[in-house]
C-alpha cells in the first residue's frame, strides 16, 4: 500500500539528494506514479509543515529550507522505520508524555506508537523526581512497545533504548557519550538523557512497556536550572552548535529499532556487549551502600539480565540490582 506518507517521505527524499538543483515536476511524476498536479499538492502541504520550497516555472522545484517544526508530519517524512513512529502523537504542552502514552496504551495504542511533546510542565524522572523539559530545546519522548517478552527481562530494554541514544550521539564529532548504569546518558560527566521505563504486566506477561527519554538538545548555559546546572548538560553546550531535533529523533527511532529487532532475534548479549562499550566507569573502583552496609569493588560489567556486575576484592562476582552507588569514588 503506498499511502500519502510514504509518497510524501519519498519526494523529500528525491528534493533532498537533488541537493541545490532542481527537479522537474515531470521526472518528480514519473518516479513517484503520481500526477503532476498531484506533486503541486504535496508541495503545498510540505510549506505548511514549514518547508521552504521554489518552485520555478519550466525548471521544477527545490527545496529552500527544511522544516524545523516539530510536529507528527515533519518527523514522519524521512523516518526509515517499518513499525516504530508509524503513529506519532505531537503536542505543544503536556504534563508528561509518559501520562499520555499510558492513557493511550490503556485503549488500545499500537506497538511502536511515539507521543513527543515540546514542553512537559511535570516530566519525570525515577522515583518521582522532577524532569526539566524546557519548552522547544530537547527530546521529551515516550515510545509504547508490546513486547512478547516475560516481565522480568523488561529492564534489558531501558538498556537497550541508552544504547541506541548513545549510538546516534556517538556519530558526531566531539560526542563522547558514556551510560550511567542503568539509564543516564552522560557527556564529560554531566547528564544529557535519562530514561525512565515504566511497564503494565500480569505475571508472567507484559500488557506494554512506556520508555520515556529526555535528551537535553538545545538549551544555553543558562536554561539549565541552578538546580542541576552543575551536574547537567545540552548537546549545544558540548558542541556550541544549535542542532536539529527532527533530525536527532528520526535517528533515535531507527537506531532504536534495529536494537529492538535485534533483542527479540538474537537475544540480549549484543546489546549487552555494546551497553559495556559506553559504560561509565566499568573497570573502576564504585563504592555503594547495601542496607547498612558501604561496600567498594569494581564496576565490572552488567549481567544477562541487566544487573550491575561487581567483581569484590576476594574476586568474588556480585550482581547488584538497586543500590545507592557513589560514581565518583576516588
Ligand atoms: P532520574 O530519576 O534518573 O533523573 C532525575 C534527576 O535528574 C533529577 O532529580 C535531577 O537531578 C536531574 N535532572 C532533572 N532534569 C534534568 C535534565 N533536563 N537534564 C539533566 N538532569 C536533569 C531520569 O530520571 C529519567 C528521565 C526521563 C524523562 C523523560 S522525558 C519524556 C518522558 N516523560 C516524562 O515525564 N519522563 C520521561
Amino acid at each position: 500500500m503506498v499511502t500519502i506518507e510514504s509518497t510524501r517521505s519519498k519526494l523529500i527524499k528525491l528534493l533532498a539528494d537533488a541537493k541545490e538543483s532542481y527537479i522537474s515536476g515531470q521526472q518528480l511524476s514519473e518516479q513517484l506514479h503520481i500526477s503532476r498536479t498531484a506533486i503541486w499538492k504535496h508541495m503545498k502541504e510540505l510549506e505548511k509543515d514549514g518547508y521552504v520550497i521554489e518552485a520555478k516555472p519550466k525548471t521544477g522545484y527545490r527545496i529552500k529550507h527544511f522544516s524545523e517544526n516539530v510536529s507528527a508530519n515533519t518527523l514522519k517524512w524521512g523516518l526509515n522505520t517499518s513499525w516504530l513512529g508509524k503513529e506519532i502523537i505531537h503536542k505543544s504542552t503536556v504534563s508528561s508524555t509518559q501520562l499520555v502514552a499510558h492513557e493511550a496504551a490503556r485503549t488500545n495504542a499500537a506497538h511502536g506508537t511515539v507521543i513527543i511533546a515540546d514542553e512537559q510542565s511535570s516530566g519525570r524522572g525515577r522515583m518521582d523526581r522532577v524532569w526539566h523539559s524546557k519548552k522547544g530545546k530537547g527530546i521529551w519522548m515516550s515510545v509504547i512497545l508490546r513486547p512478547e517478552i516475560p516481565p522480568y527481562m523488561a529492564p534489558q530494554l531501558t538498556l537497550m533504548t541508552a544504547t541506541a541514544i548513545a549510538d546516534v550521539l556517538d556519530q558526531y564529532d566531539g560526542i563522547n557519550p558514556k551510560i550511567k548504569w542503568p539509564n543516564d546518558i552522560l557527556i564529560e560527566n554531566k547528564k544529557v538523557a535519562g530514561i525512565l521505563t515504566e511497564m503494565q504486566a500480569e505475571q508472567d506477561r507484559i500488557q506494554y512497556v512506556v520508555i520515556g527519554m529526555g535528551l537535553n538538545v538545545n538549551q544555553a548555559d543558562n536554561e539549565l536550572p541552578d538546580a542541576i546546572h552543575y551536574r547537567a548538560t545540552s548537546l549545544r553546550k558540548e558542541t556550541a552548535n544549535e542542532w536539529q531535533i527532527i533530525t536527532l529523533v528520526q535517528q533515535i527511532l531507527q537506531a532504536m529499532e534495529a536494537q529492538y529487532d535485534t533483542f527479540l532475534k538474537r537475544g540480549f548479549s549484543e546489546i549487552k556487549t555494546k551497553w559495556e562499550s559506553y559504560g561509565f566507569r566499568i573497570g573502576e573502583k564504585i563504592s555503594y551502600h547495601q542496607g547498612r552496609e558501604n561496600k567498594q569493588a569494581i564496576f565490572s560489567g552488567i549481567a544477562a539480565d541487566g544487573a550491575l556486575l561487581v567483581e569484590l576484592a576476594n574476586g568474588n562476582k556480585e550482581k547488584i540490582y538497586s543500590a545507592e552507588i557513589d560514581w565518583f569514588v576516588e
